[in-house]
């Protein structure tokens, strides 16, 4: 096995990858140059990620480190290779780099789940999809295709959440400024998430955000542009 290990979350189709933590920590990687594998793993496969001692990927191994978190893993990653490029600037961009990762994790995600979570079985595997429409529904309350039947009407208060991201997306090119940063990895990985299990149209062509959604696409040899997508 490669001394760097990512396990990822994929669909039915191993190609896949959709978790938007995962991209996170894929991205990352990237920035900071460092080789790495991936090994598909399905919402199901707890045992294989036993080891990392909780239930939830990413989970890196590298070496003799087992890390868990897309967070604990961006941390490790500074950390441990100081001399790859810096994914946060400097330490108090890591400190503000808190604040995207707690909005997109409190409102994007969220937001976006509305409009495309009864999409996301339509990618998974038969024990996976039974288990992502259980828990799911036991997590909404209510049927997937019910959270997002109106989802051609609630498109425009999610719109309308990512405002102070569209502004400072007018100002500069990324959220790290003149290059892409942690903080647009985050809020990319919700995109990519979208993208790759759901056909919903989240963002206007004339919006910034998308825009930007391309330059991240183009990131890294247009890396996620060619990952498989629904
Ligand atoms: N706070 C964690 C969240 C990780 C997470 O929720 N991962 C999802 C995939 S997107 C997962 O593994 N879910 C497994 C499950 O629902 O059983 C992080 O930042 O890594």
């Amino acid at each position: 096995m490669a001394n760097r290990v990512l396990y990822d979350l994929a669909g039915a189709d191993s190609t896949l990858r959709f978790s938007p933590y995962c991209w996170r920590t894929r991205m990352a990687l990237l920035h900071k140059e460092l080789p790495f594998a991936t090994l598909p793993w399905r919402f199901t496969d707890k045992e294989t990620i036993a080891f990392s001692g909780q239930g939830l990927v990413p989970v890196l191994v590298d070496g003799e480190q087992i890390i868990s978190d897309s967070w604990a893993i961006a941390d490790y990653l500074e950390q441990t290779y100081p001399d790859a490029p810096s994914r946060f600037g400097c330490n108090s961009g890591q400190a503000l780099t808190r604040f995207i990762n707690e909005f997109v994790d409190g409102v994007v995600h969220p937001g976006m789940a509305r409009l495309i979570v009864s999409d996301i079985p339509h990618v998974l595997g038969e024990s996976d999809r039974a288990y992502f429409r259980e828990s799911r529904e036991k997590r909404f309350g209510k049927p997937l295709e019910e959270i997002t039947s109106n989802r051609d009407i609630e498109i425009t208060a999610f719109r309308r959440s990512l405002e102070p991201l569209r502004r400072v997306l007018t100002k500069q090119p990324f959220l790290g400024g003149s290059t892409a940063l942690y903080a647009d990895y985050i809020l990319f990985g919700a995109f990519q998430w979208a993208r790759c299990t759901s056909t919903f149209e989240l963002l206007a062509e004339e919006d910034v955000l998308f825009a930007w959604r391309e330059r991240m696409l183009d990131a890294f040899s247009g890396h996620a542009r060619k990952s498989p997508c629904r």
